[in-house]
């Protein structure tokens, strides 16, 4: 592999305008779990990607609320990896313009310092209303004796929901926009642990390779573009980003 760390490495010393491409496996080693991982503990028995859809939610509002009450709890107690890291130091580089897209919600990629981060599927750590009122709140834990979910304070009738995108919802267009914009405009394409079968987030890596954009992947697994990609890392994010990111 060192010889691919050595390719990868120099495709983004030249690049101008890199874009990171991350999914849940950017963060599986500050230990949150991915959706492809089955959840421990209580929720052993539940598949995340069947909580994670307004079908659910409205059949059953509190499950899904802990849900994401346990998984609020994750990111409050884990924190940003030595990938993370290497990213937002990139950043920091003369010259250079980064731009992140994340489909991730824990907020690690800013919190690390990268400054132009588009979260295609929300944030985890606020909360909306779900009839659409506007605002958006950062997440509380609802109050001894309030209902769970917590009532909408705007129009004190519908509950409050995770700022998140659930299957079926569309993405913010603005949002998605930027980030096409940002695939059109790069130079190198770097994906980093997605499993690459959530559309239309997964289309912003195939834009890039029909574009022909130089393309770099890691991940511990195979995913739809291992075989089109320059060059395919196959390990886990916070070894490699350091490996490959000149700090
Ligand atoms: C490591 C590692 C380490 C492990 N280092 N790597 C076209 C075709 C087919 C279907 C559709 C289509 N277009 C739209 C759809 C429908 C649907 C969809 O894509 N379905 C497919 C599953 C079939 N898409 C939608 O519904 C989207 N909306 C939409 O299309 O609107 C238009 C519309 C509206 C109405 C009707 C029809 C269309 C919305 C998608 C929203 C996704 N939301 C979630 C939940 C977010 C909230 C929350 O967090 O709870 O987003 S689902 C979940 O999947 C989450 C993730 O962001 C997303 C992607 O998952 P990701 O990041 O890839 O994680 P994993 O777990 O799958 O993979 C982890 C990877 O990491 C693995 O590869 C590991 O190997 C790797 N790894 N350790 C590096 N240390
Ligand atoms: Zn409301």
């Amino acid at each position: 592999m060192t010889a691919e760390i050595d390719q990868a490495r120099s495709l983004v010393a030249q690049a101008k305008r890199p874009v990171f491409f991350t999914g849940a496996g950017m963060s599986a080693d500050s230990g949150v779990p991915t959706f492809r991982d089955a959840l421990t503990g209580l929720w052993a028995k539940y598949d995340p990607l069947q909580l994670a859809t307004g079908e659910a939610f409205a059949r059953d509002p509190e499950l899904v609320w802990n849900f994401y009450e346990y998984r609020r709890g994750i990111v409050r107690k884990c924190a940003p990896n030595a990938g993370h890291h290497a990213m937002a130091a990139f950043e920091q580089q003369e010259g250079r313009l980064v731009t992140v897209i994340t489909q991730n919600v824990d907020g690690y990629h800013q919190l690390a310092g990268n400054r132009l981060a588009l979260c295609l599927h929300g944030n985890i750590m606020e909360d909306r209303c779900h009839c659409g009122c506007p605002g958006v709140f950062p997440a509380t834990e609802p109050c001894e004796g309030e209902p769970v979910p917590p009532i909408c304070r705007t129009c004190g009738y519908r509950t409050m929901r995770p700022n998140v995108v659930w299957f079926g919802e569309m993405l913010d267009e603005a949002v998605l926009s930027k980030a096409r914009d940002a695939v059109h405009d790069c130079d190198v394409m770097v994906v980093v642990g997605t499993s690459g079968v959530v559309y239309p987030a997964a289309g912003l890596a195939d834009l890039a390779l029909q574009l022909g954009k130089r393309f770099i992947e890691i991940n511990p697994e195979p995913s739809p573009w291992s075989d089109a990609a320059d060059v395919y890392l196959r390990g886990r994010s916070s070894e490699i980003l350091p490996q490959i990111l000149p700090g």
